[in-house]
């Protein structure tokens, strides 16, 4: 029977001798391979903390410690060794199937919840603050990435860290790469600690001193002879942790068990934060993963001899939206100087990595750090520059006040390219972009708009670089429509809709990529409704609103619909229902878009829509009930 398969939990993983931890450790990697490779996933960092994952659930104790894993994304091995080895494991980031994210609702082993870089820290010294002032016991350990340790967050927590001094083990998880490669100061700082002659030497005489070291229940007493002697073993390592008050170990081999199982003991004695630094391989065994670290932090279903998507791009297949924003945002610099492109730690991503190919000194990676990257953007834009931030419309959130306080207050000319507006399906409630407009919407000064293809998409990333003020263009992950595109973008007037169909008794308004659902169901509505002309508006802007088309058919209609992909509660249905209620009219508005929940992961776009009433027909049937009392 393969040894996985006796794992219920973590008590079980403990009876194991360590000499089958290896094989262990072979077949959950076999385990994680199989399913990602059919489902696409997190494959390479979850390759690469194997071995840590086994050590860290053979030294502490779920859930009465808390394990707490930034991002989380790298969560697949805590899973499988936390009694989620399950036909739920095959349906990974699937509907009925674990998601591909911790998630306090689907395992008491999960301390905590994430989906966004640089929480670990802060929410580590959280549990152990309220493990102190409750008077518990338990350890918690924060499992954060090279690149998360560069985020704002992680820094405000090293910082308050210092003055609260709790009892903390803090693994810093090293592989060198954040979805691209990690970039910054610290991420140099890092490198230099695993490669300096000085660091390894002493790292060697570390490993040999702990390796003489007995296991165990005298591990405590080790415990105490290492408190008093570690410190010239440990201490001239890193001056920088060790000023921020947290003992610094490593650099750890992170794919040696049992050398990671008694670093792991040490630093659970230790009474004071302690930071194990612990080298590991994104990708470890995967060939493909090893070859091509990028592509391989988040696969699609892949092949897994070759690492070649199963769902491999066909020559005239639709481009993708981010494609067609990198490539306009090319152009736009070429012709003009002054633009520049910004991303968070997300060139492939965002594709602007095609600048960075094009005109590399135009391009600017900051690392994880969207508050910094839309500052940086508001202080370029003040001496003249045009930047174009490129962010996820998931971690823009992590930039409200930047963008109020930095951006729109002093109205400085800053670009917003908002991608994956609209749903992550596989990824779920972290990653969906459904609130945007919302938080957008509220401060003044905004423009928001968004194309219902690629053509268009391609006009407003012009019109938005050459408008003067901040302007967010949202357009979703994937596939565009595919339609041809004109040879150079036009300049679309601000805050002007386009009426694409005629009509008098209804009116559909649309944003993006609802667009073809609203002519789709005008066409049903006329058909059911015989008599009734049914109107689509492309509405282009949800800021400005073009309120003076809107109240120019309220004159006619006895139903508006609106129609977006973004939560209702704040959205562009609001900005509509606003509008006419500022002009007193009371006609109804029937609003389509995401409820006020959070929508969680799913196999498919459909599959999410229908379950959340957003199919054609369910739809249609809201709009036509409407109509019917209209
Ligand atoms: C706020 C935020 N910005 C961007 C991302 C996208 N993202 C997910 S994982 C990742 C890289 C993380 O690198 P690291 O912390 O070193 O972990 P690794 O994947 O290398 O194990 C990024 C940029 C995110 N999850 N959250």
């Amino acid at each position: 029977m393969p040894i996985l398969e006796t794992i219920q939990g973590p008590a079980d993983l403990k009876k194991l001798p360590s000499s089958q931890l290896p094989a262990l450790a072979q077949e959950i990697r076999e385990r994680i391979i199989r399913v990602t490779s059919e489902n696409g996933g997190h494959v390479g960092p979850n390759l690469g903390v194997v071995e840590l994952c086994i050590a860290l659930h053979r030294v502490f104790e779920t859930p009465a410690d808390s394990l707490v894993f930034d991002v989380s994304h790298q969560g697949y091995v805590h899973k499988l060794l936390t009694g989620r080895n399950g036909p739920e494991f095959d349906r990974l980031r699937q509907s009925g199937g674990v998601s591909g994210f911790l998630n306090r609702g689907e395992s008491e082993h999960d301390a905590f919840g994430a989906g966004h870089a640089g929480t670990a820290l802060s929410a580590a010294l959280g549990l152990a603050t309220a493990r102190d002032l409750r008077g518990d016991a338990g350890h918690v350990v924060a499992i954060l990435g090279d690149a998360a340790f560069t985020c704002g967050v992680t820094l405000e927590a090293l910082n308050n860290l210092a003055t609260s001094m709790r009892r903390l083990v803090v693994v810093l998880n090293d592989n060198e790469w954040a979805i691209d490669k990690n970039v910054g100061a610290i991420a140099d700082y890092l490198n230099h600690l695993i490669t300096s002659p000085l660091y390894n030497r002493a790292h060697r005489e570390a490993e040999s001193f702990l390796k003489k070291l007995p296991g165990g229940r005298k591990v405590f007493e080790f415990g105490q002879l290492v408190k008093r002697d570690a410190k010239d073993f440990f201490a001239p390592q890193s001056a920088v942790f060790e000023k921020l008050k947290l003992r610094y170990i490593g650099p750890v081999d992170g794919h040696n068990i049992d050398h990671l199982c008694r670093y792991l003991e040490f630093c659970k004695r230790s009474e004071n934060p302690v930071l194990l630094h612990v080298r590991t391989i994104k990708g470890q065994g995967l060939d493909a993963a090893l070859g091509n670290p990028e592509k391989f932090h988040g696969a699609s279903p892949y092949q897994i001899e070759t690492g070649e998507p199963k769902k491999a791009a066909k020559p005239g297949d639709a481009p993708l939206w981010q494609d067609v924003f990198g490539r306009t945002l090319v152009e736009c610099a070429r012709a003009d100087e002054r633009v520049l492109g910004i991303t968070a730690a997300m060139p492939s991503g965002t594709s602007l990595n095609l600048l960075k190919q094009e005109l590399p000194k135009r391009y600017f990676d900051v690392g994880i750090a969207e508050e910094h990257a839309v500052v940086f953007a508001a202080g370029l834009a003040a001496k003249g520059f045009k930047p174009v931030c490129a962010i996820y419309s998931t971690f823009l959130q992590r930039s409200f006040d930047m963008i109020f306080h930095d951006v729109c207050l002093q109205n400085l000319d800053v670009t917003f390219c908002v991608d994956r507006a609209g749903l992550s399906p596989a990824d779920g409630a972290t990653h969906h972009g459904l609130f945007d407009i919302a938080f957008l919407r509220t401060i003044p000064n905004t423009v928001i708009m968004q194309p219902k293809d690629e053509d268009e998409l391609a006009d407003m990333v012009r019109t938005a670089i050459e408008f003067n003020g901040p302007v967010f263009v949202r357009y979703p992950r994937g596939a565009a429509p595919g339609v041809p595109l004109k040879d150079k973008p036009s300049l679309l007037p601000i805050g002007k809709a386009e009426v694409l169909r005629e009509g008098v008794e209804v009116q559909i308004w649309a944003l993006g990529v609802m667009v073809a659902g609203a002519l789709a169901l005008a066409g049903r509505l006329e058909t059911e409704f015989p008599g009734v002309r049914v109107g689509v508006v492309n509405a282009r802007f949800a800021k400005p609103l073009d309120a003076e088309l809107l109240l120019a058919q309220v004159r006619t209609a006895k139903l508006f619909v609106t129609m977006e992909d973004h939560a209702l509660a704040g959205g562009f249905g609001s900005a509509v229902l606003e509008t006419l209620n500022a002009a007193h009219v009371a006609t109804p508005v029937e609003r389509v878009g995401w409820p006020d929940e959070f929508v969680g992961h799913g196999s498919s776009q459909e599959i999410l829509r229908e379950a959340n009433g957003l199919s054609a027909d369910a739809i249609y049937g809201r709009v036509s009930a409407a109509l019917r009392k209209a």
